[in-house]
């Protein structure tokens, strides 16, 4: 029996999910043709994801496709009531709802792991760690994964020999992690610093700290939308590469002094702290897009600040001792999760659409497979930019046989 808040949410959650799949043409195409071919007739899965419209987009595929669907949430706070309800109404097992205890979320998963599952998809670790201690992997075929956290603890299962089935590692297909990193949350960093401040981009000066994929997705996003974007960096090839996109490379001690706006994408610790905040000028705003809350120092704000006010939904404004304000969004959380809603529904289409292949794959092949951590298939990466190529109207060229001679030769 699925579980969800409330039943009554389910017609605005079935617009929601119209609305993503309309946004999500692979999938789409990809639905489309297990709804003929049905390459997962009788196959229960049991999958541990964010329930979001995308998410309900996937989850109604592989129904499709012939599959048996038991959900549930992979965090307590990411499921859309309204999204769970519908899927109830549609027929896939659904075990999450926004707000859930930790018991509750643990309990939700054992639920989806008593539908008997055949495949297991996970985002985080969470339903895979727990097959194996509960002991459901024997009967498991394969499972797959979507994020980095989750593919780090499945290696560690897998090096101390306990992983009992292979997990295909959807996280590192090219088709993901380039897209969700550098364009995904590019485009839903500023569009949560919108939604919380309101402000003009345009003729700012844009501060981004770290020049990895997600900061150079938010630089080459803010630079875009008019701001004169400075970089910060720790290290020189990246740096020297920030340099070379045309961004004017600084210290983050001189870009404070400058900075309208900041976001920090490093993955490290206190990149903006007192010593910083000191020197900023009056109105300055600050965001995190990196993982964890801790690269804004919100403890160095809360000590200098004389007094501090909410002045919107997401955004806290902090008065210094100099007299000057400067506002945190999102209490230095990852702004486009908190302030916005997560990856556009075009950019989860690749991600998922990887998911639902390699879990073709893996009911057609996974028995042969050892178990271990796997890459995804190549010709299904190159399957997914494809579709996503023919979907936007983009065709490209093919090498004459000629040309792959020539390329496969040393003679030259
Ligand atoms: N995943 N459909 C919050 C999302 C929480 C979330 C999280 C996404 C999607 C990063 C997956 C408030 C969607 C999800 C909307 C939302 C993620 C954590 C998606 C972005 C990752 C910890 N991680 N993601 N859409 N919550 O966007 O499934 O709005």
């Amino acid at each position: 029996m699925p579980k969800v808040k409330d039943p009554g949410l389910a017609d605005r959650g079935r617009l929601k999910i119209e609305w993503a799949k309309a946004h999500m043409p692979v999938l789409s195409i990809i639905a489309e043709r297990f709804s003929k071919e049905r390459p997962l007739e009788g196959v229960r899965i049991a999958a541990c994801l964010h329930v979001t419209k995308e998410t309900a987009v996937l989850a109604l595929a592989l129904k499709e496709g012939g599959a048996k669907v038991c959900l549930s949430a992979s965090n307590p706070l990411s499921t859309q009531d309204d999204v769970a309800a519908a899927l109830a109404e549609e027929g896939i097992d659904v075990y999450a709802w926004r707000g859930m205890s930790e018991d509750e979320y643990l309990e939700a998963i054992e639920s989806t792991l008593k539908c008997d599952p055949h495949i297991t998809m996970d985002d985080g670790g969470d339903i895979t760690v727990m097959a194996h201690q509960k002991g459901y992997a024997d009967r498991i075929i394969g499972g797959t994964e979507e994020t980095t956290t989750g593919v780090l603890r499945i290696e560690s299962l897998a090096k101390e020999g306990i992983l009992r089935y292979p997990v295909i590692t959807v996280n590192n297909a090219e088709t993901k992690w380039n897209f969700d990193n550098v364009y995904g949350t590019g485009q839903s960093t500023i569009d949560g610093i919108l939604r919380a401040t309101n402000i003009m981009i345009a003729g700012k000066w844009f501060v981004v700290a770290g020049y990895g994929h997600v900061g150079r997705g938010v630089a080459m996003r803010a630079r875009g939308m008019g701001a004169k974007v400075i970089v910060t960096e720790v290290d020189p090839i990246r740096a020297l590469m920030a340099a070379m996109d045309g961004y004017i490379v600084m210290p983050m001690k001189e870009a404070a002094k400058i900075g309208d706006i900041f976001v920090t994408a490093t993955g490290n610790r206190d990149v903006i702290k007192a010593e910083h905040i000191s020197l900023m000028k009056d109105g300055a705003i600050l965001a995190n897009a990196g993982h964890f809350d801790v690269e804004v120092s919100v403890k160095d704000l809360e000590l200098m600040a004389l007094s501090r006010r909410e002045i919107r939904e997401n955004l806290r404004e902090y008065l210094l001792p100099n007299g000057r304000r400067v506002y945190l969004i999102a209490e230095g959380r990852l702004v486009n999760l908190v302030a916005a809603e997560g990856h556009p529904s075009e950019v989860m289409d690749m991600s998922f659409s990887n998911q639902a292949l390699a879990v073709e794959h893996l009911v057609k092949e996974g028995r042969s497979l050892p178990p271990k951590v796997h890459p995804v298939p190549r010709q299904i990466d190159e399957e997914v930019a494809r579709l996503k190529l023919r979907s936007m109207g983009i065709e490209i060229d093919v090498l004459t046989p000629e040309q792959e001679k020539y390329l496969k030769s040393w003679r030259g």
